[in-house]
């Protein structure tokens, strides 16, 4: 019998973005596509176009997640970036890492006041000896880098989101379910360039209302985000804690390794979390998304409704997610 489960695995929807069949569990070391960036949500698509402008141009894949990722903290009405929604004290703070194909990496987190965190992380990629920055130490090496400090204001909309969780001031993060585009809070993309390397970008302004000091998975190299040259790139979206505590990325990256194709090694990454507490697994959104080294894309969410957006010379699709629900 064909579940609704077996299904989604073998029949990922493809959406109006062009007509395209993307059977994703079939791709396991195919032709190589390339250049091809991937997305997740379905505000994928502009994430996806601001990259393409660097990836079509013979650009390298760190410079398009880094341009992908500026275009999507640029939206202020939105869900990443200084629009995003506070923690429970009414303040933004962000976290965002970068990955390229040599190890390199760099990741900033609760971080206030700076427009795009993305940046600051790849500039303590290049410019620091390390790979984290946290805090007011990452904002002041964000100042001394010249970024501007913003001013300290809520959107509208997170404004509006805020007060009205006041009112019952109860942390139960909502599943992220995409009937419209912004229902999210995170941006993560990968892209293999035309040289064939990989590098990815995680930014985020985390879990609407979390507890001050909070940091998700995101800015976390090997949970929100993985890049190995050899055999793809990883990164991740939903509830953090879950991603952090099974290692998602890294993990998702060594089922590869053993040759798994990237839907496969989603699916089992989200397997990991769903054992870990299956009740808990039923309230909760976490969603993968990979790209192998030869331009085959998978991804695999708890919950439908997870959408992310591929483009590349040869496609350019908005698939929903093959979920375990
Ligand atoms: C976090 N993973 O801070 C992020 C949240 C997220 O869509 O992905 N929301 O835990």
């Amino acid at each position: 019998m064909t579940t609704r489960r077996t299904f989604l695995e073998v029949m990922a929807i493809g959406l109006p973005l062009m007509a395209c069949k993307n059977d994703v569990s079939a791709q396991k070391g195919g032709n190589t596509q390339k250049p091809i960036v991937i997305s997740t949500w379905k505000d994928g698509e502009g994430v996806n176009k601001a990259a393409w402008e660097v990836l079509s141009a013979q650009g390298s894949a760190l410079d398009a997640v880094e341009k992908g990722a500026v275009y999507m903290e640029d939206q202020i009405n939105c869900c990443v970036g200084l629009g995003g929604n506070p923690d429970r004290e009414g303040k933004v703070t962000l976290d965002a890492s970068i990955m390229d194909h040599q190890f390199n990496c760099g990741a900033v987190a609760f971080l206030e006041r700076i427009k795009h965190p993305i940046s600051v992380a790849r500039k303590v990629m290049e410019s620091t000896p390390h790979v984290f920055l946290v805090g007011a130490g990452a904002q002041q090496f964000a100042v001394e880098q010249g970024f501007s400090l913003e001013e300290d204001v809520l959107s509208e909309k997170a404004k509006e989101d805020y007060e009205e969780w006041l009112i019952t001031s109860e942390y139960k993060p909502v599943i992220n379910i995409e009937e419209n585009a912004y229902n999210h809070d995170t941006m993560g993309l990968l892209a293999l360039d035309a040289t064939g390397n990989l590098s990815g970008a995680c930014t985020t302004s985390g879990m609407a209302f979390k507890m001050r000091g909070r940091i998700g998975d995101s800015p976390i190299i090997g949970s929100g985000l993985y890049v190995e040259n050899e055999v793809g790139a990883v990164v991740a979206t939903g509830v953090g804690e879950e991603v952090i505590r099974t290692g998602g990325s890294s993990f998702v990256i060594s089922m590869m390794r053993q040759g798994m194709s990237p839907q496969e090694a989603c699916k089992k990454a989200i397997e990991r979390i769903v054992n870990v507490n299956a009740e808990r697994a039923k309230e909760m959104q976490v969603a993968f998304i990979a790209l192998d080294k030869n331009g085959n894309h998978g991804a695999f969410a708890i919950q439908k409704e997870f959408h992310y957006c591929i483009k590349s010379d040869v496609e350019e699709v908005m698939l929903e997610s093959a979920s375990w629900f």
